[in-house]
């Protein structure tokens, strides 16, 4: 299916840049257009594929040019004021083309976790297209601010939305990494699966037709509403299977018993395997799964039997399957969304967080209100006095 694309702050500008590449890469065609905003120059600037005039820069009059600083209120703000300045960006996308947008940003900071929910409510106000994001959770070791913004964030973004697609940082760590390193290395991994999935809903009829490649529109009816995870599983296989397709067409399997189970369990691998956002599988609402890879090595029944056992692991009726063929590509993978899931661990930690520190704030006022309830007291005492 084809996008518009636009990275809100550092961690959305970065990850629209790394969906370019990765577009480029494997001959996708899924970003019709592609857009940063952020209240840094220095991050607009440090962006590789993004089109210099689809770069804008917000908040200059308040924030200089400088960011702001994880302070997700005057991001929404800044979004709000600048609003202009982003839709004459939006105005150049042909909209016709499209078939939904995607707002991607860090929920952690302060520009992209502030102005992301802004943005969406704007485009969902103008456009009929459906409106999703990616949030960004921040690793659990960031510290408080990044978590209560995240907090905050999380509950607008997914209120603006027509479907909140979540990466959480936290659960893709790993130790001794480079914060650097560490992200670039992430950020592959994100766009390797929602770019795998946007990229299936665009295959056309007589690129490589097999005739259960997956439409838009089961990406669109999966994404109705609520939040999103994403599991995938991959395997290497030959690549000489290009003398292979040309000598059968292409339509045929080299094994379809091999072919059907290595399907099957790599349906099962990605969808027991690490998740962008972890969850309880069985909480799931929708879900579809894709097969992607060589036309050889993808067959009829092995996604059939993977959607089967994605219903039986869900209890979901709603379990949609089909084909992304890859010529080029030496992996056959399994992509497995999970729409609308409920039991999710760390959205109830943030959601607790926001609650606490609602209490606390309610405290500090309650208190507050207290001690000047008592200093007019003595006020009205000394009244009384003169
Ligand atoms: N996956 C991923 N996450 C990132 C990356 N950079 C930052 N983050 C996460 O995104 C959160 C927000 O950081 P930024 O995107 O830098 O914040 P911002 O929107 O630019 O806002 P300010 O810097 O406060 O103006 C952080 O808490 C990190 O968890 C990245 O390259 N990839
Ligand atoms: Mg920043």
């Amino acid at each position: 299916m084809k996008l518009a694309l636009i990275g809100f702050g550092q961690a959305g500008g970065k990850v629209v840049d790394e969906f370019l590449a990765f577009d480029a890469r494997i001959g996708g065609g899924f970003v019709e257009s592609a857009i940063a905003v952020n209240s840094a120059t220095t991050d607009l600037k440090g962006l590789e594929h993004v089109p210099m005039e689809n770069r804008v820069l917000i908040g200059q009059a308040r924030v200089k040019g400088h960011g702001v600083g994880a302070d997700n209120e005057l991001g929404a703000e800044i979004a709000k004021a600048d609003s202009d300045e982003i839709q004459a960006a939006i105005d150049r996308i042909p909209i016709h083309e499209i078939d939904a947008f995607l707002v991607v940003a860090g929920m952690g900071g302060g520009t992209g976790s502030g102005g992301a929910p802004v943005l969406a409510r704007q485009l969902k106000r103008i456009y009929t297209q459906p409106v999703y994001g990616l949030g960004l959770l921040p690793g659990t070791d960031e510290g408080s601010i990044y978590t209560l913004n995240a907090a905050r964030s999380f509950r607008t973004f997914v209120d603006e939305v027509d479907n909140l697609l979540v990466f959480d940082n936290d659960a893709w760590r790993s130790a001794g990494e480079s914060v650097g390193s560490g992200y670039d290395r992430i950020n592959r991994e994100i766009v390797e699966r929602f770019g795998l999935l946007f990229a299936a809903g665009e295959v056309q009829q007589g690129d490589h037709v097999a005739e259960s490649v997956v439409d838009s529109s089961e990406i669109i009816n999966t994404l109705s509403n609520g939040v999103s995870t994403i599991g995938y599983a991959s395997e290497t296989v030959e690549t000489n299977d290009g003398l292979l397709s040309s000598l059968t067409g292409g339509s045929e399997t080299l094994d379809d018993g091999a072919a059907t189970n290595r399907l099957t369990s790599l349906v099962r691998k990605a969808t027991l395997g690490r998740l962008t956002l972890p969850c309880d599988v069985a909480s799931a609402d929708r879900g579809l799964v894709v097969a992607s890879g060589p036309p050889a090595y993808l067959n009829r029944k092995g996604v059939e039997r993977g959607r089967q056992w994605l219903e039986d692991e869900t209890g979901s009726m709603e379990i949609r399957g089909g084909d992304y063929p890859i010529p080029e590509r030496d992996e056959v993978g399994a992509i497995v969304l999970l729409s609308g899931v409920t039991d999710v661990p760390r959205i109830d930690q943030l959601q607790q967080v926001a609650i606490e520190t609602q209490e606390t704030t309610a405290d500090v006022q309650a208190s507050a209100d207290e001690e000047f309830a008592s200093l007019m007291d003595t006020g009205g005492e000394l009244d009384a006095l003169f």
